[in-house]
């Protein structure tokens, strides 16, 4: 097993009574409809029935009472359903499912349900990963529907197949073969996110080229937009803002210019025809370099919202992210997305929605929510997370990204109203928004298992499951995705699952303890450098940490930034005080002395220590906890796994030894005595170089 097959794998079912009883809703499925999305579900059952079974699914449309199981939408199966189950199946919207049993002329059948295809689809997978994971009683019944509308990845991916940000290979877009060739993993592919429910794709880098804008890649896009349509996946792209320069042959890509607004209209006419359903543009503007309307004196909403208006006949939308920032404004970054986006409150068109990093930094291993949560309340906002590990661990560590969501997503914001969450303002059921997105940046490449580690794939899953319901825990999550990749066996799913909870804090310990942010090496990202100083000073690691023979920490208080004060007054008031704040925050928001003493009754100096020494332990009982399932684990991933964890091992010793080491040149105290001392002087990890890490390519 090279884990291809993600956690779709249908490993043959053991137990003989279980097998007896699936098999028999195998062979008498009653099918309706033809349709593409049809289709799909048959492939899927056969695929399963053949791996779990070794036998093929008996499809017919005749003889009812030969039929165990039936398959199709509320419409379809009108005749066989009471009203009030049809009601409560009309309820759950286009992409809801319904399962569970219908008595009918004396007998007993099992059913699945949507509205439309794709809810059955959907519930199909449903079914299958209840067998999977051994939770299936055909006597109870359930119903499930998506909280958030638009379920998204974000592919970093470049015309030249490099990834951005990618650590699993290469791009597994194809650009060169397309439209001819169609790689059969597009399909894999496909599945893989519709049984997570995912729903959008955007294919191309947010660092955007226009060429994907031109007819030969809209004719290799349409390609892909065609194999995902059954799946019910719709294909976005990135617009770069100064296309209409680079490819239109205009002097100007000013949006309020009637002949950039004319090569919009033209450019979005033509991606219809060969896109007939295309979901729109995800745009970065004005960020990191990157073209926006800021250079012709206009706003993000002036751009946006001509992009919108040239969509929105066509039923497209436009995704304006919302992480611009510029060392060109004298401003703490972590202010900047809010001083562009809340003046511009209900200016956006209905069908923009503004796409925020789950912190106001960059997907650091912890980050508090981003305050322009809660802070607009006429804006369609969604959540962008970061599911390639960027900053935590690239490919060669095991980290669990669910947690991190969820902590993010139960985030209290106070606001709109005193009970509002995160998830609460994402899903709309706290904002009120219609359009509602969560978009994930893919982890995923042209390695045999995907995601590079095997793990990587965790996050996948866990991504698209919580995207389907913000409000699903990271536990239960990882009990699902460890069972339909491993299988029953309890041992691996009790350690497992206790490697996998645990993974994410470790990292944050040995990383960046207590709030600590933006201290890893320099372009790549890889490794500790707290020691980054020159250049553009919000792209080092001083501008962050702030260490000095005092002490250490950003003060984003009243007193220094004041960026605190862009969260609800119930947060600003209780975390400006750095005895109140939750100490995950504390040097996020407050530069402390050395000597400040913690809850612990320790000081500051000796906590960090102690977290970063805490980290490493947890790294290497994750790899004494996998090793003692050796034997139990087939040797292709139980080794594969086996290594990455020593090599994991030895990455938090260096994080632990470089940033222990650096930050005692500033506090000048020795090292708590229960700690391990760091090994090597500040010198040699300082001089470490990567010429081989996977760093920013170069842009097309
Ligand atoms: C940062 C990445 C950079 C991306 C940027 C973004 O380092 O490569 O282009 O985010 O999100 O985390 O636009």
């Amino acid at each position: 097993k090279d884990g291809y097959e993600l956690w779709l794998d249908y490993s043959s079912i053991e137990s003989s009574s279980k097998r007896a009883e699936i098999t028999s809703l195998f062979s008498g499925i009653y099918f309706f409809g033809q349709g593409p999305t049809q289709q799909v579900i048959q492939q899927e059952l056969r695929l399963a029935s053949q791996k779990m079974m070794g036998r093929d699914p008996v499809f017919t449309q005749e003889r009812l009472n030969q039929t165990q199981l039936w398959l199709g939408t509320r419409e379809e199966l009108a005749q066989v359903l009471g009203l009030e189950t049809q009601m409560q199946i009309r309820n759950l919207g286009p992409e809801g499912f319904w399962r569970g049993s219908i008595d009918f002329q004396g007998k007993t059948y099992y059913a699945i349900i949507g509205n439309q295809p794709i809810g059955v689809l959907y519930g199909v997978f449903d079914w299958l990963k209840s067998i999977q994971t051994d939770t299936f009683d055909p006597k109870s019944e359930k119903t499930d529907a998506p909280k958030v509308k638009l379920r998204m990845l974000n592919h970093w991916d470049n015309l030249d197949r490099t990834v951005e940000r990618g650590y699993a290979g290469f791009s597994i877009w194809d650009w060169h073969r397309l439209p001819g060739f169609i790689d059969p993993r597009y399909i894999d592919y496909a599945r893989a996110n519709a049984s997570l429910g995912i729903n959008a794709v955007s294919l191309t880098n947010v660092n955007a080229n226009a060429f994907i804008l031109t007819p030969d890649f809209m004719k290799k896009a349409k390609v892909l937009a065609d194999l995902f349509r059954p799946y019910g996946i719709k294909v976005f792209l990135t617009a770069r803002f100064s296309a209409p320069i680079e490819i239109g042959g205009l002097k100007t890509a000013d949006p309020l210019d009637p002949e950039v607004v004319a090569f919009w209209k033209k450019k979005t006419e033509e991606m219809y025809s060969f896109i007939p359903d295309f979901g729109g543009f995800l745009v970065k503007a004005n960020s990191e370099g990157q073209p926006g309307p800021h250079e012709y004196g206009r706003n993000h909403a002036e751009g946006a919202n001509m992009l919108a208006d040239v969509l929105a006949p066509h039923g497209g939308i436009v995704i304006w992210r919302a992480f611009v920032y510029s060392h060109e404004i004298d401003e703490d970054r972590h202010k900047q997305a809010n001083f562009e986006f809340e003046p511009l409150d209900g200016k956006f068109r209905d069908n923009v929605i503004i796409q925020v990093k789950n912190g106001a930094i960059d997907f650091m291993p912890r980050e508090p929510f981003h305050p322009l949560f809660g802070a607009v309340k006429n804006t369609n906002l969604g959540m962008e997370f970061q599911i390639t590990q960027e900053y935590l661990g690239q490919a060669t560590q095991l980290v669990y990204l669910a947690p991190m969501w969820e902590e993010v997503l139960r985030s209290k914001t106070y606001r709109p109203s005193p009970t509002s969450t995160v998830a609460g303002i994402i899903d709309g059921s706290d904002s009120g928004q219609k359009l509602t997105l969560m978009a994930g940046v893919s982890n995923i490449g042209t390695d045999r298992n995907w995601t590079g580690h095997l793990f990587g794939q965790a996050n996948w899953f866990a991504f698209g499951r919580q995207a389907w319901d913000p409000n699903l825990s990271s536990e239960e999550i990882a009990e699902e995705w460890i069972k339909m990749t491993f299988g029953q066996n309890k041992d691996i799913l009790a350690k497992t699952k206790e490697i996998m909870l645990e993974s994410r804090e470790a990292a944050v310990n040995y990383m960046n303890p207590l709030g600590l942010h933006h201290i890893m090496g320099r372009s790549h990202h890889y490794g500790p450098a707290p020691w980054v100083e020159g250049g553009r000073a919000d792209w080092t690691s001083l501008y962050y940490h702030r260490a000095d023979s005092e002490g250490i920490g950003f003060d984003r208080t009243a007193t220094g930034s004041g960026a605190l004060n862009q969260y609800a007054p119930e947060i600003a008031n209780s975390w400006s005080d750095p005895t109140q704040i939750p100490e995950k925050y504390l040097l996020w928001f407050h530069h402390l002395p050395w000597d400040f003493e913690l809850k612990s009754g320790r000081s500051l100096w000796e906590e960090i220590g102690l977290h970063y020494d805490q980290g490493v332990k947890t790294a290497r009982s994750m790899k004494s906890e996998w090793d003692s399932l050796q034997g139990q684990i087939d040797p292709e991933r139980f080794s594969h796994v086996s290594q990455l964890l020593a090599v994991q091992v030895q990455e938090a010793e260096w994080w632990r030894n470089a940033c222990l080491l650096y930050f005692q040149t500033f506090a000048q105290r020795p090292f708590p005595e229960e700690i391990e001392q760091p090994q090597g002087d500040l010198e040699y990890y300082k001089n470490l170089d990567f010429p081989f890490a996977p760093g920013i390519r170069p842009r097309w």
